[in-house]
């Protein structure tokens, strides 16, 4: 098959599953066109994937960029040039808005549509009065639709009154997840041998960081031998740095930034936590267990469909500063209920390997093409 994967080239799991997606499909043979505005950062130089960057026009009557009809015209540029028979956008706003234009100016045999949610566009922007029709009409458009898990198609159902929504959870590909740490990477991020609390996410409001540094401090009380990593960037990590800094806590707080890939920082690490108020699924969550780190986690959304809670590792409640802070320290003090949570938690990942996951979107794609 030849397909069009629209998605967005940052980091976040929504790219991270267009990219792996593509990769996989290519590695089978498909014909795999990657569009957005910058390469995907998992998207390496020599795959046989090809990558259409949208160019960016200047226009000097409009304030601001108009990228969705950008978008949309190098989606049609690449219809034309290659006929993709599907277009999988990633995210409704905009990926399936400006494909769906691109389908329509096209001349030739119109490509299949399929959308995945993958979460904000539904549980954030879906909230909001003027953009949720929107948000419909381009689910109303898609030939297919897809959600990353129960609770999101759930919550799209809710907001949009569509259900023909079928789940494909996010998935990890395992060899990309080393269980064995880089020593050097280790001793830089633990220089005194200490346990490493692995934090990872793009700092928007919606993972509330600052719950999890207030929770850390409450744990550096208890447990000195402990150091808490933060990997990623976005609009909230200056703040987060202020934060340490007045909590007295910043000796033992790291901000790594954003790294290619978190499989070495996973593997030094020795649990994971999310205190997110929003989450459709919660790839890294899965990327840790993968590594078998036990994940403590806030209870939202898809995190419950994939953190056992008292057998993978905790959730708590969105919020509740102390909950986290007891549970992070459970799984620091208690060396055997953290090799167990540790097994399970590769057991648990092990049902969403890509080689599992990804035929359910092989099997999609040739079902609207029969
Ligand atoms: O979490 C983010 O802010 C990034 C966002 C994205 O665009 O990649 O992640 C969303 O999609 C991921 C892949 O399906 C999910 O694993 C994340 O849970 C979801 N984020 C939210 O729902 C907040």
């Amino acid at each position: 098959m030849k397909i069009a994967m629209v998605c967005f080239p940052g980091q976040g799991g929504s790219g991270v599953i267009a990219t792996e997606l593509g990769r996989e499909l290519s590695r089978k043979g498909h014909e795999i066109h990657m569009i957005s505005y910058e390469r995907p950062f998992r998207l390496e130089q020599n795959e046989e994937i090809f990558f259409h960057k949208v160019q960016m026009n200047d226009y000097p009557l409009f304030p601001y960029p108009l990228y969705t009809l950008d978008l949309s015209a190098k989606i049609a540029d690449v219809l034309r040039s290659f006929a993709p028979q599907i277009i999988h956008a990633h995210y409704v706003i905009p990926n399936t808005i400006a494909a769906y234009l691109a389908k329509e100016l096209y001349q030739g045999v119109a490509p299949k549509l399929v959308t995945t949610i993958h979460g904000t566009d539904i549980s954030i922007w879906g909230q909001d009065h003027q953009l949720r029709p929107l948000i419909r009409y381009g689910l109303e458009k898609s030939d297919a639709i897809t959600a990353v898990s129960h609770t999101l198609k759930d919550e799209a159902h809710l907001n949009t009154g569509i259900n023909n929504i079928q789940v494909i959870y996010n998935f990890v590909n395992e060899s990309l997840f080393q269980y064995h740490g880089n020593e050097m990477l280790r001793l830089q991020l633990a220089p005194g041998g200490e346990k490493v609390i692995l934090h990872i996410s793009n700092f928007r409001p919606v993972k509330r960081v600052p719950d999890l540094m207030r929770a850390f401090a409450m744990l550096l009380e208890d447990v000195q031998d402990v150091v808490l990593v933060l990997v990623g960037d976005g609009v909230e990590r200056l703040k987060t740095i202020e934060l340490a800094r007045v909590l007295g806590i910043e000796e033992k707080v790291c901000f790594v930034g954003n790294v290619p890939h978190p499989g070495p920082y996973l593997a030094v690490s020795h649990l994971l936590a999310l205190s997110s108020e929003k989450e459709s699924f919660g790839l890294v969550a899965l990327e840790a267990m993968s590594c078998g780190k036990p994940v403590v986690a806030t209870r939202t959304g898809g995190l419950s469909e994939l953190v056992e809670d008292g057998r993978t590792g905790f959730l708590t409640p969105v919020g509740d500063i102390n909950r986290l802070y007891v549970s992070m320290k459970r799984i620091l003090q208690d060396e055997t209920l953290y090799r167990v949570f540790a097994s399970n938690s590769r057991e648990k990942a092990a049902k969403f390997l890509s080689s599992i996951i990804i035929p359910s979107y092989e099997r999609l794609y040739t079902s609207l093409l029969e």
